[in-house]
């Protein structure tokens, strides 16, 4: 622990470095700049990464909401969307990354090569979205909230499609999302389609930086456009067709990209994060990760309880005293079973 809260300083001072040399080196030697060709330093957000490019919006006044095409300096480490960045134009158009700021948060996913790639920076709220179709899988939205509670993340669940909510086919649903609102998560009922619920969310998320997981196809992509207002406009988040093959899982992976609501509030799209495994954590983050079990801590007899059979097993007694969900334990049971060991 103490180990790994040094790393974290280490690399807050590095950043904090990389920041103020760029800074040290405008202000010094401006002819340096100029003999390289580029402009004064300047603030962006990073809005989207195309695999050796990145597309920053300058948040420096002169040239504040203007797009740039930028590379960024190989000393840096990896971008992520939503990273806050120092760069410098090289043309009207083009720049280059000269420093990464710090970061609030960063979700990661891993890599074909089982590497944690950064996805998207300072992000304060994951809205885990759902839908009646394609079917919700708890075990799914579980793994969501395991890896939200474990960045120090709000998670908020959004169910889409509410026009499509039928009362006896949806029943489990319900049961599901009344047992999350039960543990203490916000839940809110939305149709992109309709409209219902857009208002409130879009309230709701105002003062956040949000970025939309869940499977391919609940409508997460429609939900962004729904609450930005904007339908079928070439500045518009790509909506899928259920039907289509990206949804059976043969799609490109398309890159994290941020899009501003109009006011304040920015939102997150990424095809790619509903891929998030657990795998690099260890099995206490993952009992952290399920809040309700929080009480039952350290409270079995045994002090390797496995919570299945053992006597005085105070999740099992949790359990049959209804103080937690048969789903929520099997989910953790299950999500265990997938790390490495
Ligand atoms: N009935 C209904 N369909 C929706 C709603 N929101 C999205 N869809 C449809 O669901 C499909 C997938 O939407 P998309 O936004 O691409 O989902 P994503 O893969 O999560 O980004 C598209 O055909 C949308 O038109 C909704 O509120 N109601
Ligand atoms: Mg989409
Ligand atoms: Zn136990």
């Amino acid at each position: 622990m103490a180990k790994r809260r040094l790393t974290q300083q280490q690399r807050t001072r590095i950043d904090r470095r990389q920041a103020s040399r760029g800074r040290e080196t405008d202000a010094q030697d401006p002819a340096e700049i100029s003999g390289e060709g580029l402009g004064p330093e300047a603030t962006g957000l990073v809005i989207c990464h195309y695999g050796q490019q990145l597309e920053i919006e300058s948040t420096a006044i002169d040239s504040e909401g203007q797009i740039f095409r930028c590379y960024q300096r190989t000393n840096l480490p990896p971008l992520a969307t939503g990273d806050r960045v120092v760069w410098q134009a090289d043309s009207d158009s083009t720049g280059v990354i000269v420093a990464l700021q710090e970061r609030q948060s960063l979700m990661s996913r891993p890599n074909q090569q089982a590497n944690l790639r950064p996805v998207a920076a300072n992000v304060t709220v994951v809205a885990v979205t759902i839908a009646p179709l394609p079917q919700a899988f708890a075990n799914l939205i579980d793994r969501y909230l395991v890896m939200i509670h474990s960045l120090g993340l709000r998670a908020l669940l959004i169910l889409n499609k509410t026009d499509l909510l039928d009362a006896e086919r949806d029943a489990a649903l319900e049961t599901m999302l009344k047992n999350y609102v039960g543990i203490g998560y916000p839940v809110l009922r939305v149709s992109s389609r309709g409209g219902d619920g857009i208002d409130t969310l879009r309230e709701v998320l105002r003062p956040e930086t949000v970025v939309f997981v869940g499977q391919s196809g609940v409508g997460k992509s429609s939900l962004i456009n729904a609450l930005r207002g904007e339908q079928n406009s070439p500045g518009s988040a790509d909506v899928g067709d259920l039907s289509s093959a990206r949804d059976k899982g043969t799609h490109t992976t398309t890159a994290a990209r941020l899009y501003h609501m109009p006011g304040s509030g920015d939102l997150i799209d990424s095809p790619g994060i509903r891929e998030f495994g657990l795998w690099h954590m260890d099995a206490d983050t993952v009992f952290d990760g399920f809040v309700e079990f929080a009480p039952y801590k350290g409270m079995c007899r045994f002090r390797d309880c496995k919570h299945q059979q053992e006597p005085g097993c105070a999740l099992k007694e949790a359990l049959a005293k209804g103080e937690i969900s048969e789903a929520r334990l099997n989910s953790y049971f299950f999500l265990l079973s997938t790390l490495d060991d």
